[in-house]
């Protein structure tokens, strides 16, 4: 349940590194010993600790650095941290992650110009209730049992069915969010329209493209990873940076489990598909793949290719390096799932340490 007492060492050794690798706070070794030790006694007293602000901003940012599977880290120090740790009940907790789901997008002049934010609710207090989310990300697709939708989230779309909510049933239908409060009923709470930017595919070439009716949402948000900073458990603390354009184009539309267009592509293409090594698969892919980032990149969304994003992360470990840090990653979620071999992460190993503060899925949040 992730609210036992806090471990007074793990949260000096955060408070000895978050003070030692920003000088500019100016906080001098005397200082930290005696933050150290008020930290110390209200564990004590309470069981755990309240951070300050900054220790609460820079240790997010410390999780996203600290996280392995991340290729997008290069951009960790400015990750926008909203400090939400005063919001709770399931009304202000969701109007709060509608508004979260508004500023990663960008607004007004600047929709699709996505931010990278992360929005942190109260921690984990022994013996305390909470206010519990059951969505994996804010913004996902309901798949039904005869197939329309995302399969992946058949599950949880009889779920909330089950809780009286009455999908379209296209192939396209957001979900809504689901909060509920220890020991009350779940609630539903559907995300407003202009809260959720999406983008329609269209291909630079291939016309009939368009005719699929394929589309994305342009934000994922994390909403199921516990932050865990110095000892203290945020359980709820929802992320959200920008895509990178396999996510979508080699995964969720690609896989069989999940949209499964690479067939419905590869027949449109013309390609013989009776055979493998016709390599109809990898031809269906790259055709889609050009479909996700033309079409994100002509409606002004954020979105990144592989091949930079790659380049990125060696930029990103050469700076860490610089700063005398080693960048833990773990090769088989770093290396793109599209022509792997032909991006700059695939050709090295990376050190695999699990360093705090970090994210962490628990189980299934619900119930
Ligand atoms: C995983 C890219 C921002 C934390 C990933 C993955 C990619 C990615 C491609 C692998 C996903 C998969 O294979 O399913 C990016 C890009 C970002 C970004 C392009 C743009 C800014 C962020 C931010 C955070 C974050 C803002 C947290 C503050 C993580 C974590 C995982 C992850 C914890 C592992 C998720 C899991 O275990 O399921 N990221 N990311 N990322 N990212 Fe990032
Ligand atoms: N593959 C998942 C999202 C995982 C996280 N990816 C990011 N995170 N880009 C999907 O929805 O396809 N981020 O915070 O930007």
């Amino acid at each position: 349940f992730h609210n036992e007492p806090t471990d007074p060492d793990e949260a000096e050794d955060f408070l000895r590194q978050l003070y030692a690798e920003q000088p500019r706070l100016g906080v001098d070794a005397r200082l930290v010993a005696a933050r150290v030790e008020q930290v110390r006694e209200q564990i004590d007293a309470l069981g755990t600790y309240a951070h300050t602000r900054t220790e609460l901003v820079h240790g997010a940012r410390m999780a996203w650095r600290n996280s392995s599977r991340c290729i997008g880290r290069l951009y960790w120090n400015s990750l926008v941290v909203r400090d939400l740790r005063g919001v709770s009940g399931v009304d202000a907790t969701a109007e709060q992650l509608v508004q979260h789901l508004q500023i990663a997008a960008g607004q007004g002049k600047n929709r699709g110009r996505l931010r990278p934010v992360i929005s942190i609710f109260p921690q984990a207090v022994p013996g305390r209730s909470r206010t519990v989310l059951w969505n994996e990300q804010l913004i996902r697709y309901a798949g039904y049992r005869d197939g329309t939708g995302d399969p992946l989230y058949a599950d949880f779309t009889e779920a909330v069915t089950e809780l009286g909510w009455k999908g379209k049933h296209s192939a396209f239908d957001i979900l809504p969010l689901v909060l509920q409060e220890t020991g009350q009923e779940p609630r539903l709470f559907e995300l407003p329209e202009h809260a959720v930017l999406e983008v329609p595919l269209t291909h630079p070439d291939l016309a009939w493209v368009a005719e699929l009716g394929l589309r994305w949402h342009a934000v994922p948000a994390i909403s199921n990873m516990r932050l865990t900073i110095g000892g203290v458990n945020y359980p709820l603390a929802p992320f959200s940076g920008w895509y990178m354009g396999t996510e979508i184009g080699a995964r969720n539309l690609a896989d069989a489990d999940r949209y499964d267009q690479l067939p419905i592509i590869a027949e449109r293409l013309g390609l013989d598909t009776t055979r493998e090594s016709s390599l109809w698969r990898d031809r269906a892919l790259v055709e889609l793949n050009r479909a996700v980032l033309w079409s994100f990149e002509r409606a002004g969304v954020k979105i990144a290719d592989h091949h930079t994003e790659s380049r990125h992360f060696l930029t990103h470990i050469a700076k860490e390096e610089k700063a005398g840090r080693t960048v833990p990653a773990d090769w088989s979620w770093i290396v793109p799932p599209l022509s792997g071999g032909a991006t700059p992460v695939f050709h090295r190993y990376y050190p695999e340490a699990d360093l705090k503060p970090n994210f962490y899925l628990d189980e299934n949040a619900k119930e």
